[in-house]
């Protein structure tokens, strides 16, 4: 089975997903395994894994550690294309759709479609919806993109319906990790009217209240990096909040 579609069991059967996201920076060498164990006992659904920048070379050695430990999929989220490698289950095939940067629209993509080929990487492909959560965040400042504006509820919709019609399996809405405000829960509700493949919510979802709300909003998938990392204990909550069918 592949990974997405052990995802999709997951939200049809418990509500949604949990996903954790580690960010393989040596800024978080020492928490890094302590994180991965943590999952491993707090019904995480998958690990996503990646970063803006990375600030050493040794990312990848963290990464082969982290799919050593964990018992769920571990899966890339790429900051860029020297983020593959063979150590992920699966990646999330990002174009950022939001931003009318063509390199983050396509240019990424083709450097990177080679290589995931070559090394056999199952390739999720993921709209990815940047919208203003309140401070600068690393991605919009990397990308050299614009956040769409939160109250822009038609511009979000439709462009998440334009990933969906250009066959993408699934949209991320993203508010930037860290972000002062998180993706409100009337935005999920107008794409998820919208649109009949997976929404993935992530971005500065601080507690298992928000999570939750999103869930029924229409989130078949909540990513939280910031809050776990500050107290890994808190991911069973997520967890719990998150499966809300039991
Ligand atoms: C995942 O970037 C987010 O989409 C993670 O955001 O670090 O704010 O949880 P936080």
């Amino acid at each position: 089975m592949s990974v997405f579609q052990s995802l999709i069991d997951v939200y049809n059967n418990r509500g949604a997903c949990y996903v954790i996201l580690i960010d393989p920076d040596n800024k978080n060498d020492g928490s890094i395994l302590s994180q991965v164990e943590m999952a491993n006992c707090s019904e995480v659904d998958a690990i996503f894994v990646g970063g803006s920048l990375m600030m050493d070379g040794k990312s990848n050695d963290r990464v082969k550690k982290i799919k050593q430990i964990a018992n769920v999929p571990v899966i890339l989220f790429p900051g860029g294309v020297n983020q593959i490698n063979s150590n992920y289950d699966a990646m999330l095939f990002l174009s950022l759709l939001s931003g009318r940067n063509p390199h983050y629209l396509i240019g990424e993509q083709v450097i990177s479609a080679p290589i995931v080929k070559d090394i056999g990487l199952e390739a999720i492909s993921t709209g990815y919806i940047l919208l203003d959560g309140g401070n600068v965040t690393s991605v919009e400042f990397m990308s050299g993109t614009r956040p769409i504006p939160m109250d822009k509820k038609d511009i979000v919709a439709s462009h998440a319906l334009a990933g969906q019609y250009l066959g993408m399996k699934s949209i991320y809405l993203e508010a930037g990790s860290g972000a002062k405000n998180h993706i409100p829960s009337d935005i999920v509700n107008s794409v998820s009217n919208l649109v009949s493949i997976p929404i993935i919510a992530g971005g500065g979802i601080s507690s298992p209240e928000i999570a939750e709300k999103l869930v029924k909003a229409g989130a078949s998938i909540i990513v939280t990096g910031t809050a776990i990392e500050k107290n890994h204990s808190c991911m069973s909550d997520f967890a719990k909040a998150v499966h809300w069918k039991g």
